[in-house]
């Protein structure tokens, strides 16, 4: 995290897997920074498409009356320390975190998640991810050090080993569980760096239909209508 933070390292792409029959269980803090791009005020949430969950509890989007499933920053990176340390010490056990549960019954491969709060400035930087619904009964494991992917303490999954990067690894099939072989993963996931608003790609601003629209926003795909409302 020091070298991502300082330009040393590029931020990878987060990639969770799981096997079809598992429950994904996720804890949420945020150590986000309230800054002008976010007009002061950061929150996030992780939304998952495909997999079943409770849509109130699970959704990781602020809508209607669900209940809140997004977090305000509760943690700062502490340079000195080399560690997240709580916000405040006022926060102390009560750091505002979210839990979230996901099902995974279908062996979907690739499922998109992303932040559902503030995406308009989270998502230009990266603040989305994968996960990989596996066979039941996968094991994963680094494809150059041979060992364990992931780090996991009483069957609880708690990192990646040796802090390497998750897009890439081999996915060991147990066949008295499935039909299908072991195989070697790549995980793709790219981000264009287009704004979702303003001027690029797709517009997602509402305007009522028949009103002034003052400046045409400019559209780089000019077959792609404005939407209205
Ligand atoms: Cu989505």
């Amino acid at each position: 995290m020091p070298d991502v933070l300082a330009g040393r390292k590029p931020a990878e792409p987060l990639v969770l897997r799981a096997n079809v029959g598992d429950v994904v269980g996720i804890t949420l803090r945020s150590a986000l920074v309230d800054q002008s791009e976010n007009k002061f005020y950061t929150k996030v949430g992780i939304h998952t498409h495909l997999v079943q969950y409770d849509v109130q509890s699970s959704d990781g989007a602020v809508g209607g009356l669900n209940y809140e499933t997004s977090v305000r920053p509760s943690l700062r990176w502490d340079a000195a320390a080399g560690k997240l340390v709580p916000l405040s010490d006022q926060i102390g056990e009560f750091e505002e975190q979210v839990h979230y549960r996901w099902w995974c019954d279908v062996e979907l491969g690739t499922v998109y998640f992303h932040d559902h709060s503030r995406l308009r400035e989270s998502l230009p930087h990266g603040l989305f991810g994968a996960t990989i619904v596996e066979p039941e009964g996968a094991n994963y494991t680094n494809p150059v050090t041979g060992k364990p992917l992931y780090h996991s303490r009483d069957g609880r999954v708690t990192g990646s080993v040796g802090g390497h990067g998750l897009a890439v690894a081999d996915i060991w099939v147990d066949k008295g569980n499935s039909t299908g072989r072991s195989f070697r993963e790549f995980v793709t996931l790219f981000d264009d760096s287009n704004q979702i608003h303003d001027k690029y790609t797709i517009n997602l601003r509402m305007r009522a239909a028949g009103a002034p629209s003052g400046k045409a926003p400019r559209q780089r795909d000019r077959t792609a209508p404005l939407r209205r409302s």
